[in-house]
């Protein structure tokens, strides 16, 4: 239903997003958009590029006198560094010692530099590292701002956090819903206890003076979803696969849980699976360790996704490769990049969750305006009631 596809390289001049599959009258500000791009380039750990831009959106199609048409939503963000990157990055013929300058032939472990290379047959990795970037994100999260101006009309919310930095971890009872959206914006690193955001702090300052890189773990809440989105059907419809999907996409992402997540292997089926309740007038659960989803589907209560992400390779003090024009063993070579960027991707997961989410409610709920999809969705609300 809901579709995007985003173009543009690190150091270009713009980030570009197209989304297709919006009902025709869903407000959209660019302040909306701007909002969630902003949030996106905070946190302690960020590196030098974020003193640089100040991301914001230009819609450039699809969307009239503050609300979608209908058609697809065109935005692009320019790239304030292009104005360093010109001569390097220019589309048209550059002069080949400005190519020469900014040549790389050593791969970065950990990072697309090598695959990327060998695969499409770049002899500068520059051409990989460009779009593998997670600048990239800027564009994701443009397109998840645009769902999340769909789906705040229909009372759905989301929230996020962190959950690990560097091996220290949030213990204890899980923060509710509000404590997250609350505490977190405020904490340097999203995080909602602060004496941990303080130890986090420090371990990412650690890591700095190191020339070393951290990595960790974050949480994705949504609240506000009625039962039965997505579907039991066919697996390639199912939400908790969808949701997985986007974010492992997300750079550096290397693990994805709902709910209890990996905590389901060891206890008893007995002890773990939410018993049914009937409240008020609807079906409830007792507990909450299935994040949310049965079966591909939402089950009524909150949603939650946690992923994890490895430490950016990017190393101010490089491990060892080799040159892909020698041969020879030499230390990668150092670009320049954050320490910790757990803090972003929690923006960037709220973002992507919400794109799914939002195709699958349109799957449910499908219209061409917003009018047609909230008289789908409110006379669903309805036929609830009689269940
Ligand atoms: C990023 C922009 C990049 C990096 C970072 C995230 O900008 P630059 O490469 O000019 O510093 O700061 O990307 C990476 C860490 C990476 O490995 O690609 C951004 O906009 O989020």
């Amino acid at each position: 239903m809901l579709r995007y596809l985003t173009a543009g390289e690190s150091h270009g001049e713009a980030l570009t997003i197209v989304v297709e599959g919006m009902p025709a009258h869903v407000p959209l500000p660019p302040e909306k958009v701007n909002f969630w791009l902003g949030q996106r380039m905070l946190g302690h750990g960020r590196g030098g590029r974020m003193k640089i831009e100040k991301d914001q959106v230009r819609i450039t199609g699809g969307v009239r006198n503050g609300e979608t048409l209908g058609g697809p939503v065109a935005m692009t963000i320019f790239n304030k560094d292009w104005a360093n990157w010109e001569r390097v990055m220019n589309a048209e013929k550059v002069d080949p010692k400005y190519l020469r300058s900014a040549r790389i032939s050593r791969p970065r472990p950990g990072h697309a530099d090598l695959a990327g290379s060998l695969k499409y047959d770049l002899k500068d990795i520059r051409n990989v590292l460009e779009r593998a970037s997670a600048r990239e994100t800027a564009s994701r999260t443009a397109a998840g701002a645009v769902a999340l101006s769909l789906l705040s009309e229909f009372g759905v919310r989301f929230a996020c956090h962190v959950v690990e930095i560097g091996g220290l971890r949030l213990k204890g009872a899980a923060p509710s819903f509000e404590q997250v959206a609350s505490r977190a914006p405020k904490s340097p690193v999203r995080c909602v206890d602060g004496a941990l955001s303080a130890r986090m702090v420090r371990k990412i300052d650690i890591s700095k003076s190191r020339g070393d890189s951290l990595g960790g773990s974050f949480e994705v809440r949504v609240k506000g979803l009625p039962p039965g989105l997505g579907s039991f059907v066919q697996w390639d419809r199912k939400l908790d696969g969808r949701l997985a999907r986007a974010l492992m996409s997300i750079q550096s992402v290397k693990a994805v849980e709902v709910g209890l997540g990996t905590g389901y292997a060891s206890p008893f089926g007995s002890e773990v699976h939410d018993e049914i309740l009937y409240r008020r007038g609807a079906y409830r659960h007792a507990s909450n360790h299935a994040g949310g989803i049965e079966g591909g589907m939402t089950n009524g209560e909150e949603v939650v996704l946690r992923a994890s992400m490895k430490p950016i390779p990017t190393l101010f003090k490089p491990l060892a490769t080799v040159d892909m024009d020698t041969k020879k063993r030499l230390k990668a070579r150092y670009e320049r990049s954050d320490t910790c960027s757990v803090p972003a991707a929690a923006v960037i997961g709220l973002c992507v969750s919400a794109f799914e989410i939002a195709d699958a409610f349109l799957e449910k709920f499908g219209g061409d305006s917003l009018g047609e999809v909230r008289r789908n969705h409110d006379a669903y609300l309805g036929y609830l009631k009689t269940r």
